[in-house]
């Protein structure tokens, strides 16, 4: 019996689809009815903590729409506590003891996955048990200088101040700290990748904070070493960086198969920076998920037409948000479907 490969992975790597696969960033979350339930009874530290709660939740937005892809149900933050630092979620991460001397790192050892966070790879195996075979897994972690900010403030912030001015006080204690996350990192998903994941994506969020000479010296190097380390295992590469429209010649001399984008410009301006080779991945603003039914169908056509057949995986530009009406995102995953290439 020939298995055919999920949508989502052959776009991912140039291979034709019998449509535009689409998943949607934090899919699995408080603007579904059923997530909500399970959070009123489980607090999110013990969800992510327990792989049949975990896989539920990640299945859940698969069992409502016709999605392509799943992600693991899990945060950036997770592997850093399983590192030995503290993590509370009130709901974004909060460290009680954020990392600012060189004492402070010592308590960041080095992630061993099956150790440190087995519930994780635990999570993901069920989920490829359950998932139906057409649809990707994407197991997931944060870039480096993403978890930087969180580590070196302590809380979220819109600038991250703290931490970048921390970049510039201490820059040899940043890259001990970078350098440490990425070889972490690296090592956490591979063990995803082991355990089931069947492609993997870096969050950078907060990558874009940087100008272009902070970021090539400071954020890539790390995201760089993280991805060709990986190559090797075969599965697609994501690499998505939040205000990144100014750095994208960077991005383009990346190991990356796959370039998420934010809603702040069109796809077909990115592919002109990036590598013919590199799918993008993106970028309804979140937003446009409140507009009426017809201006919605319209927007969705007009993103598919812009970014051109093939090498294309459609999603948000960033987080669904949780005010979402769950009908307009089984309206966005139809329009998806539904397209044809204009011609
Ligand atoms: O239920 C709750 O109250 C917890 C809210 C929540 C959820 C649902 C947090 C805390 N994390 C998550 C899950 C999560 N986080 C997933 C898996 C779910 C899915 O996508 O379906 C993923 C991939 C993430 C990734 C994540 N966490 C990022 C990168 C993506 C992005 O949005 O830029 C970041 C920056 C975080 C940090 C974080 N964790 C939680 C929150 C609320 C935040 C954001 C804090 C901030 O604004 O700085």
């Amino acid at each position: 019996m020939t298995v055919l490969t999920p949508p989502l992975l052959a776009a991912m790597r140039g291979q034709p689809t019998p449509h535009t696969p689409v998943w949607i960033m934090r899919q699995a979350g408080r603007y579904l009815p059923e997530y909500r339930a399970i959070r009123a009874k489980t607090d999110f530290l013990t969800l992510t903590r327990t792989p049949e709660l975990a896989a539920e939740v990640t299945l859940q937005p698969i069992r409502r729409f016709a999605l392509d892809g799943a992600i693991l149900f899990s945060d950036i933050m997770t592997p850093v506590e399983g590192m030995g630092v503290g993590v509370d979620f009130a709901p974004g991460p909060v460290i009680a003891q954020p990392i600012r001397t060189a004492a402070d790192l010592a308590r960041l050892h080095t992630l061993d996955p099956q150790r440190d966070v087995p519930y994780v790879l635990e999570s993901i195996r069920i989920v490829r048990r359950e998932l139906p075979a057409h649809v990707g897994l994407i197991g997931f972690a944060g870039a480096p200088f993403t978890l930087f900010c969180y580590l070196v403030s302590g809380k979220p912030s819109k600038e991250f101040g703290t931490a970048r001015a921390f970049l510039q006080r201490e820059p040899e204690l940043s890259a001990q700290i970078l350098d440490r996350l990425a070889e972490s990192m690296t090592l956490y998903l591979r063990a995803q990748i082991d355990a089931g994941a069947q492609a993997v994506m870096l969050f950078d969020s907060w990558g874009g904070l940087l100008g272009r000479d902070d970021y090539a010296r400071v954020a890539l190097p790390p995201v760089r070493r993280i991805l060709s380390a990986l190559k090797d295992t075969g599965v697609p590469l994501i690499y998505f960086c939040n205000n990144s429209w100014t750095l994208l010649d960077f991005i383009a001399d990346l190991p990356a198969d796959v370039v998420g984008l934010d809603w702040r410009g069109t796809l077909s301006t990115a592919r002109k920076h990036l590598r013919p080779d590199q799918a993008v991945q993106g970028n309804l603003d979140p937003a446009v998920l409140f507009a009426a039914p017809d201006v919605l169908a319209a927007r969705v056509n007009a993103l598919l037409d812009d970014a051109g057949p093939g090498r294309h995986v459609f999603n948000l530009g960033h987080g669904i948000w949780p005010e979402t009406d769950p009908d307009a995102v089984a309206r966005l995953v139809d329009l998806v479907h539904a397209h044809r290439p204009a011609r």
